[in-house]
């Protein structure tokens, strides 16, 4: 197919204008309606961005015009928002948390996969550049196998004035951050089976938690650390960087502030500084996320016009939420817990 293929865009809120922007870079395809339940979103979305049409009801979905949709909504959302996108056999892209427990993830993925439709998960942070080249060198051998990894996200921005939603969410830090932590460990150091974890609520008058520690256990038998707290105060603020460490048997690369891969093996070490890319619409200290929105839809159109399987599926995105429920179910009953339980569960 030739022609741009045709999008509806679900969800005018908060991160929308880093999906729209991102949508006006992709090759290849084209955003032509935008829908919001709140008519006021939906309207000064589609004048901002240029876009001619918009709805209200998401039921706009069996027009039939439609190669596919966006959603970019909040996870309790999701199911219903899915759900009429496959029924109405319109591919999917939907933004992270994909739902807020496993047996909701495993019920969409079932009916989309017994549907035929192709569902990804918007799941940005392995699509930044700084991953993408760490993923180049863990594949090159520099390092040999890798055995261990450390992933930390934490600082103390304030995130509660743009998604204020996150101050009444029960799954908290997990779900919101925890999540690409989790996507990212899997990205580099391959699957994992059993977590154990602690949650922790720091700032007053959360429902849920605002830090965790996770401990997990992959499938080549390495071992990682992924913790990520919203009440951990440094200064400067490192927002929104991911620091950590791959260690291999040959050698080592760590994430350092700034953007630097410090990659050490016998011959001695060596940085390489990974920035982010600036664009017309990006603003510090979101460029490193903003950048890799575009990164993320140009996978997905790309994977969906040569029918080829997209890296972040819903059936490959089971596992990373099979690990966020394992990490729950570990923090509340303070075991170890397995996955492979938890996905024939639902
Ligand atoms: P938001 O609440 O600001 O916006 C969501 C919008 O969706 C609202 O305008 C709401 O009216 C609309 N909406 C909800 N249900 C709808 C329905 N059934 N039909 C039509 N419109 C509907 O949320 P946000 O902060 O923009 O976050 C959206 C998602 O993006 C969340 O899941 C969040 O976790 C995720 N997010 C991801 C990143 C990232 O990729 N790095 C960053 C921030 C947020
Ligand atoms: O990426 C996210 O999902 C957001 C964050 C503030 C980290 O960008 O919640």
């Amino acid at each position: 197919m030739s022609r741009p293929l045709k999008g509806l865009f679900i969800g005018a809120g908060f991160f929308s204008r880093n999906h729209l922007h991102a949508w006006a870079e992709v090759e290849g395809a084209e955003i032509i309606a935008i829908c919001d339940r709140d008519p006021a979103r939906a309207e000064a979305a589609a004048k901002e961005f240029g876009i001619a049409e918009w709805h209200t009801d998401a039921f706009v979905l069996n027009t039939g015009r439609f190669d596919f949709v966006d959603i970019c909504t909040t996870m309790e959302t999701h199911e219903a928002l899915v759900g009429l996108a496959v029924e109405a056999g319109v591919p999917v892209i939907v933004q992270k948390p994909f739902a807020p427990d496993i047996a909701t993830c495993v019920r969409i993925e079932a009916k989309a996969r017994a549907a035929g439709v192709p569902v990804m998960l918007h799941e940005n942070f392995r699509f930044q550049k700084i991953f993408r080249r760490l993923r180049e060198i863990i594949d090159s051998g520099r390092i040999g196998e890798v055995t261990f990894g450390r992933l930390n996200w934490r600082n103390d921005i304030d995130v509660y004035t743009n998604q204020p939603y996150l101050l009444k969410t029960e799954r908290f830090m997990i779900m919101d951050v925890g999540i690409h932590m989790l996507d990212l460990a899997r990205f580099l150091l391959g699957d994992a089976h059993s977590v154990s974890c602690f949650n922790q609520s720091v700032k007053e008058g959360l429902a849920g938690e605002d830090a965790a520690t996770m401990l997990l256990r992959h499938d080549n038998g390495a071992v990682s650390v992924v913790d990520v707290s919203y009440a951990t105060h440094k200064n400067p603020n490192p927002f929104p960087q991911t620091l950590g460490e791959i260690e291999g048997r040959l050698g080592t690369v760590q994430v350092l502030e700034g953007e630097i891969l410090r990659i050490h093996t016998a011959e001695g070490q060596h940085d390489e500084v990974i920035e982010a890319d600036g664009r017309a619409w990006t603003s510090a200290p979101w460029t490193q996320i903003q950048d890799s929105v575009p990164r993320t839809q140009q996978h997905f159109i790309d994977a969906l016009r040569a029918g080829t399987e997209f890296e972040t599926s819903a059936s490959d995105s089971l596992k990373t939420y099979a690990l966020a429920e394992a990490a729950y179910r570990s923090a509340a009953s303070g075991q170890v817990v397995r996955t492979d339980d938890l996905l024939g569960e639902a």
